[in-house]
């Protein structure tokens, strides 16, 4: 097995392009893929301020080495979720999820010399993950993913930061994309794009590793010497897309590049017919009576879980989303 570019010993094959690759070209095919998905989709500018959405996992540590070794300045933001060990990922006093989880975001922006905030959910808003999922009865993702997404575009906000950057990969978005597609969920496929521009009181956010596989951010870590954590989330067992992702790398392994062409052809070919008759992010939006951010209720649902959660106030918690796209 030889390198495509070198002709020296390679180490990993990409069967979707045909080709193995040493470890310095894997590498650089990882940069250079990061580095198109960025231009292609105009997601960050020269100069902008980056905030990554680090969990300790794999993809979003390369994405956060990928953006400095292309010369972005991006700091990372980690959320302690309170994800503890167990089947159930409920709190205990055992070393949990979470808390390895940090401790790998830690060493290795520690390592780096990157910037890293932290905000931790149970200390500052009074509840965390498992808790939330028991008083709401919603799969814990439901509330994970709301809880992550107020929490990252209020901390770009308030930090300046142009742009929220997350570690979504092909596996991630074509995943969703089937989803939704089974579904039929036009509004969501409506706004299914590596990039959500800012507005409305929202920051940008953009997804530059849509060109690489898990498998391949991966290898980038193992071949970078990045230490990610590679337990899944305790409380991943009620994910849809799990499922979803082992069916298209079935379709994949017998057709490789079924999952890119799966993805980029709807944002090429079908993406924008969705967007003209879906109702869009547009309109509008007020401002939540609790935390100051937009939305088109009273207080946004992000107050409305705490306020269920904690015991704090009485108001009813309603949330919509739980394919992992939109606001
Ligand atoms: S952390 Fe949270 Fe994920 Fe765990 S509860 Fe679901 S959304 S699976 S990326
Ligand atoms: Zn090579
Ligand atoms: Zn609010």
């Amino acid at each position: 097995m030889k390198c495509r570019v070198c002709r020296g010993p390679a180490v990993i094959d990409v069967p979707r392009h045909n080709a193995n690759f040493c470890a310095e070209h894997f590498l650089r095919l990882c940069r250079d893929q990061t580095r198109k998905a960025i231009e292609a989709f105009d997601m960050i500018a020269p100069g902008d301020r980056v905030l990554v959405a680090v969990s300790g996992g794999k993809d979003s540590l390369a994405l956060w080495q990928l953006l400095h070794e292309l010369g972005h300045t991006a700091d990372g933001l980690y959320i302690g979720l309170g994800i503890g060990a167990g089947p159930k990922g409920r709190p205990n006093d055992e070393v949990g999820y979470s808390d390895v989880s940090g401790e790998h975001v830690r060493r290795f922006a520690a390592s780096k010399g990157f910037r890293l905030l932290e905000i931790d959910v149970r200390e500052e808003h009074g509840f965390d993950i498992p808790t939330a999922a028991a008083a709401t009865r919603r799969v814990p993702c439901s509330s994970c993913g709301l809880t992550k997404r107020h929490l990252f575009d209020r901390a770009a906000i308030d930090g300046g930061y142009d742009v929220v950057a997350t570690g979504h990969n092909l596996d991630d978005e074509a995943a969703v994309l089937f989803g939704n597609a089974l579904q039929w969920n036009t509004d969501y496929l409506a706004r299914q794009a590596p990039v959500l521009p800012a507005g409305n009181g929202f920051p940008r956010k953009v997804k530059p590793l849509v060109r690489l596989t898990e498998r391949e951010t991966a290898a980038y870590c193992v071949l970078s010497g990045i230490d990610y954590q590679v337990e899944e989330c305790p409380l991943a067992a009620g994910n849809r897309h799990l499922g979803y992702k082992d069916l298209l790398e079935q379709a994949e392994r017998r057709s490789p590049g079924t999952k890119h062409t799966f993805y980029f052809g709807f944002l090429d070919r079908a993406a924008e017919r969705f967007r003209s008759g879906g109702e869009g992010p547009g309109g509008e939006l007020g401002r939540c009576a609790g935390c100051g951010a937009p939305t088109s209720e009273e207080t946004c649902a992000f107050c409305r879980l705490q306020a269920r959660v904690t015991g704090v106030g009485d108001v009813p918690v309603r949330i919509t989303s739980t394919a992992g796209v939109g606001r």
